[in-house]
């Protein structure tokens, strides 16, 4: 047993160079852990809100030094004595101190970086690896362990680079039965195929926020073109042991006004959508389709979901913007039918207890779900222990490159090599 003796917080880089929140844990043993806040790029209208300082004269306007010091004076102090295992009891805390919907008084970086330092801390008291933390507090329950598929987002488009792709990522995904560590080898080994392909025909290699190649392509079409010549590069074989996903992001090219969606340069419908996402379904392997369509456009996402489960029942309609992170919104979605796995994004919630309540939601439905990174992230792995522990059936962590992006990579071949 250990108790909080002091909380402190700094002001760091994230993977854009843009500030972020990191808070340092102090246990009255001498202990010691940090948690840290990533930030997003393609910001859902619903997600919890961070707290910029929005003083033009620093960061261009990004830093973090109010959220900062909400920790340093409004957050220590009420956790001081604490008992650092008491996480649910800590959480509910740094909610009723904010006491906002979307976390906007306090900010949900200042609130997020506490509430993983938190964990992160009491894993180092008890003396146990952060996976074994979570899953001995939060899921006693399941027996075995199991690792999470990555999904790699090899080509970055959308806000994350200026490829002028509107789809924001396009990622590679691995068969499922294979260890990790070869599913790791499989993505890095297509990520140089895709470099090769790139060069050979005078694209840039170039790479975007996410660590994936940013080629101004064009269209969707020819990224699924040059997807297609990885086979003739590496022994990985299309449908077999390599298939594809997407992360649309479809809130970030429509206009709510008009009903549009601005793709590639065409003003778009939402039939004509659903019909583009069906017909690539029926041409490439295509497992994962995110954010088909815009955050408030809920009849759709029932229609594609019902309509794809007819084409090929392994395909998943998973809601990132649409849904946030939050158990109201999923529950509705459940409800609808409006998709079939969610991501989760711990800073989408705010608090550590939130995000499993998210995943405990959309397990008891049977929805699969994806443990998430943002597009700006740190050198944390809390995501990467998050997935272990409850046994999360994908983890989207970026390209197999970048410091940032392999950390969470790493940390998972990590742990399966030393401690399952
Ligand atoms: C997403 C994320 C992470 P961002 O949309 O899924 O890939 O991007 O962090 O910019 O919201
Ligand atoms: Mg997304």
């Amino acid at each position: 047993m250990a108790k909080i003796k002091d909380i402190l917080a700094r002001e760091i880089l994230d993977s854009r160079g843009n500030p972020t929140v990191e808070a340092i844990i102090i246990l009255e043993t001498g202990i010691w852990a940090t948690g840290s806040a990533p930030a997003g790029a393609s910001i859902g209208k619903y997600e919890a809100r961070e707290l910029r300082d929005n003083d033009p004269n620093r960061f261009l306007g990004k830093g973090v030094k109010k959220a900062v010091s909400n920790i340093k004076e409004k957050i220590a102090p009420a956790l001081r004595g604490k008992e650092v295992t008491a996480q649910r009891q800590i959480d509910d805390l740094l909610c009723q101190l904010d006491g906002t919907p979307q976390k906007s008084n306090l900010g949900a970086n200042s609130i997020l970086a506490v509430s993983l330092g938190i964990a992160r801390a009491a894993s180092l008291s008890l003396r146990v690896p952060l996976f074994e933390y979570l899953r001995n507090t939060f899921w006693p329950e399941i027996q075995d362990y199991s690792l999470p598929t990555p999904l790699f987002n090899v080509i970055n488009g959308g806000k994350h680079s200026d490829s002028g792709l509107s789809i924001q990522e396009f990622m590679i995904i691995p068969k499922a039965d294979l260890s990790f560590k070869e599913k790791v080898r499989v993505g890095a080994e297509v990520f140089y195929a895709l470099r090769d392909v790139l060069s050979k025909t005078g694209y840039s290699f170039a790479c975007g926020d996410e660590g994936g190649f940013a080629p101004k392509l064009g269209s969707t079409k020819r990224v699924l073109d040059i997807f297609s010549q990885i086979a003739n590069y590496t022994k990985h074989s299309l449908g077999e042991e390599v298939f594809f996903g997407f992360d649309v992001a479809a809130s970030h090219f429509y206009s709510s006004e008009k009903k549009i969606y601005n793709f590639e340069g065409k003003k778009r419908k939402s039939e004509w959508m659903l019909n583009l996402y069906k017909n690539y379904i029926k041409k490439y392997p295509l497992l994962i389709i995110e954010d088909p369509f815009d955050e408030d456009d809920w009849d759709y996402w029932a229609k594609l979901t019902a309509q794809v489960q007819v084409l090929d029942p392994n395909v998943l309609i998973v809601g990132d913007d649409l849904l946030t992170t939050n158990v109201e919104r999923l529950k509705k979605a459940i409800e609808l039918k409006s998709a079939n796995a969610i991501l989760i994004k711990p800073n989408q919630a705010g608090t550590l207890s939130e995000t499993v309540d998210c995943i405990n939601t959309a397990r008891s439905a049977n929805w699969k779900f994806v443990i998430s990174h943002r597009s700006g992230e740190t050198n944390d792995t809390f995501i990467s222990d998050l997935a272990v522990a409850s046994n999360a059936p994908f983890i989207k962590a970026g390209a197999p490159n970048r410091g940032e992006r392999v950390a969470k990579y790493n940390r998972l071949m990590e742990i399966e090599e030393f401690f399952l």
